[in-house]
């Protein structure tokens, strides 16, 4: 690595990121049913069909998991809760054992000396909610906030920070006008209204967290590059258009009270009715941004298509497992949008950044130079936006363990650590060993 922690500010923390249901194993300890769930058993929706029951048996060896993440030097864990967990069927009675679970993890996560990063959903809708409409159906906000209050009361007194959701892009556009998430519609109705609740719903989480006096509240929002495929003034309106509904509906929703006109032009009879009075809930101030970035899309228009009318072209730079463009300067450049049109002098982590690459255990280990030179590039953008005067407070990497990425089922690692399926070992790769080694250097 080219950084180390003297190019940091004293109080900036460097960490790793997971989610409920990628790693816990689903079918341990009570959880309910969630969407993806039925989304993976239903053919042609998820690689091989996997699924989380099992994953990385995070739930019985988050101790060993932990040691990890301490071993290599980091500062802090982020985590999500998972709601199916905690409520199997979404409200009513309350799963103990679920709440047990987190109460242990938090209680081994301080105990190793790291700062607990919570998420509250990251994407395990309960398939009782998911019946009634789940992310399409308002009163979701309400039903979020009851377990947003039932969580916090167990948790809340020791966690450094919460964040309400986790990408709200994917819970509502790539699951509900793509189709590619659970659960898996492609419905302009549908989406319209699922990106309004994602962000009612977050309000709600505000409000409640707020009322707890809960402390560091904040958000997750996933962002790219949107960039023209071309020079034309059709591909430049087009990527404009990508980078409203992208990249500025949420941030504009919580930071300015507002949705980008253009996106309302393109599917505005969709919203739910009096979707106006929502938005001072929604604007409520926030503690901090998370922003998660991975990559760049190119952008052409696609006249013979419906509303958005854009497509995706080739991007001749190279590309991660995942097939995503790496593109660092991506992500300085959107540290500095962010900092100078929303959020000001805000406290900005990025939440997650990662690569997938088709890693091969051998005798010595994981060899994984292509993800090392990933983390270096992302890092030095990161410094290279504090230079530029954005209030970045820390990274943390996507992910401490190769996990279950959705759609793509077990087939794509993103760890810096590791996991053998069939035997849940857990082995370090190179990644892991340079990262510690930067991390270690004393400021
Ligand atoms: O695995 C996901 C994670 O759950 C959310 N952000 C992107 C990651 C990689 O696709």
């Amino acid at each position: 690595m080219q950084f180390t922690r003297a190019d940091f500010p004293d109080d900036f923390i460097f960490g790793a990121a997971t989610a409920a249901y990628q790693i816990e194993g689903h079918s341990f300890g009570g959880a309910g049913s969630t969407h993806w769930d039925t989304f993976a058993a239903t053919p042609g929706n998820v690689f091989g069909a996997h699924d989380g029951a099992v994953a990385c048996d995070h739930y019985h060896r988050f101790e060993a998991d932990l040691d990890l993440l301490q071993s290599a030097g980091m500062d802090a864990y982020r985590f999500s809760t998972s709601w199916a967990r905690v409520l199997p069927e979404g409200r009513g009675q309350v799963n103990e054992e679920g709440l047990d679970f987190y109460d242990r993890l938090v209680d081994a996560i301080l105990a190793r000396g790291l700062k607990p990063f919570q998420t509250l959903y990251h994407w395990e809708m309960p398939s009782a909610l998911a019946d009634l409409g789940g992310w399409t159906n308002r009163d979701v906000a309400q039903w979020f906030g009851d377990f947003t209050d039932i969580i916090m009361a167990r948790i809340g007194d020791r966690i450094e920070s919460v964040a309400t959701l986790n990408e709200p892009w994917c819970v509502s556009f790539l699951s509900h006008f793509l189709g590619h998430h659970a659960p898996g519609k492609r419905d302009i109705r549908a989406t319209a209204r699922a990106m309004h609740h994602v962000n009612l719903a977050h309000g709600e989480a505000m409000a409640r967290l707020r009322a707890r006096g809960q402390k560091n509240c904040g958000i997750v929002l996933n962002f790219e590059h949107s960039q023209p495929g071309n020079d034309t003034p059709e591909a430049q309106a087009a990527a404009e258009l990508q980078d409203a509904i992208y990249n500025q509906w949420f941030i504009g929703a919580i930071a300015k009270g507002s949705y980008p006109q253009r996106v309302l032009d393109g599917f505005g009879q969709h919203m739910p009715k009096d979707w106006q009075a929502d938005m001072e809930l929604i604007s409520q101030p926030i503690d901090w941004l998370g922003v998660n970035y991975y990559t760049r899309n190119l952008i052409v228009p696609a006249p013979e298509l419906p509303w958005p009318s854009i497509n995706v072209t080739a991007d001749p730079l190279p590309k991660t497992d995942m097939g995503w463009a790496i593109f660092p300067e991506g992500l300085r450049n959107i540290l500095g949008r962010l900092s100078k049109d929303y959020v000001g002098d805000m406290p900005i982590y990025v939440t997650e950044n990662g690569m997938a690459w088709n890693d091969t255990l051998t005798d010595e280990g994981v060899d994984d130079p292509a993800r090392t030179d990933y983390i270096n590039g992302h890092v030095l953008a990161v410094k290279e936006a504090i230079e530029a005067g954005a209030n970045m407070k820390g990274f943390f990497y996507w992910s401490l363990l190769d996990n279950y990425e959705w759609a793509f089922g077990y087939d794509k690692r993103f760890g810096i650590v590791h996991v053998d399926y069939e035997t849940q070992v857990r082995t370090p790769k190179a990644s892991f060993h340079a990262l510690a080694q930067a991390l270690k250097t004393n400021r």
